[in-house]
């Protein structure tokens, strides 16, 4: 069955997704056994209760200890996945990330309808941003004066990753809830205006790698909204490109240079002769 189960399930892509789907299957064989079992007893109930047996209604109640006895270990089953799966599971991720200086910190910031994406630049520090400062070609208000900005780089519904690196998101909103979805990575987290919620998670599959997975040359891993946030939320899209050290490096590097082009140099003013 767990095979079976999954083929339906988006492929992991994560370090921590084998965990997730785990406990997402032992779930599942608790709720097709409790469905197979309840439904064994409704019937069983209909039959043994039918008018023809029982002509005159008893007030008293069933007396057996059957119901009572299913319950009890219906309650168990569930107490052994929420402190043996769930809460390890949820307390690793809400754990500070591991300290890794090698780990990518990005803030993401979701608003009707798109991610804004923005890395905080060789300086390791993110610009500051202001809701003032929005407008339809700065749509993550970053103060372009502020000093931590300068080497910012900002990209929309396009999130590029370094494969087995730690990824620390920042995550945010501007205007109403959204979440934050990424089905291979296992992630979900809601986006709350005014707060800032951390989550992290290390990619494991490039999106070259994953292309090949699963046969389809133009697979790429999307970041869904996965709340109902306006009338646009169907196309609130964007998408996760996993690389290589080095892939990534060069592309970080192609935006530093695209975004913040170095200024050009003025000749010198000619000599009067
Ligand atoms: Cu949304």
């Amino acid at each position: 069955m767990t095979n079976w189960f999954m083929s339906y399930m988006p492929l992991q892509a994560s370090a921590h997704s084998a965990e997730i789907d785990h406990m997402t299957i032992l779930v599942h064989w608790l709720m097709l056994i409790m469905f197979v079992g309840w439904a064994a007893f409704f019937v069983f109930v209909l039959l043994r209760f039918r008018k023809g047996a029982n002509p005159t209604a008893s007030y008293a109640g069933a007396k057996g200890k059957f119901a009572k006895g299913t319950e009890v270990v219906v309650a168990l089953i569930e107490v052994v996945l929420l402190i043996g799966y769930a809460i390890p599971a949820w307390a690793t991720r809400v754990k500070p990330m591991p300290a890794d200086p090698q780990a990518v910190i990005v803030r993401v910031v979701a608003h009707q309808f798109a991610w804004e994406i923005q890395y905080p630049g060789p300086d390791g520090k993110f610009g500051r941003t202001d809701p003032k400062l929005l407008s339809s070609d700065n749509l993550l208000g970053l103060d372009k004066d502020d000093p931590n900005a300068k080497d910012d780089i900002v990209t929309s519904n396009q999130l590029n990753l370094p494969v087995n690196r730690p990824v620390l998101v920042h995550l945010s909103s501007q205007d109403v809830i959204h979440s934050f979805g990424l089905y291979e990575m296992r992630i979900k987290q809601d986006a709350v205006p005014g707060l800032d919620i951390p989550l992290w998670f290390i990619p494991t599959v490039t999106t070259d790698q994953m292309r090949q997975k699963v046969g389809k040359p133009d697979f790429e891993y999307e970041i869904a909204c996965s709340q109902l946030c306006g009338l646009g939320h169907f196309r609130m899209r964007g998408f996760v490109t996993v690389q290589s050290e080095a892939d990534f490096k060069k592309w970080f590097d192609d935006q530093e240079k695209e975004q913040h082009p170095a200024p050009v140099a003025t000749a010198p003013p000619a000599a009067n002769p």
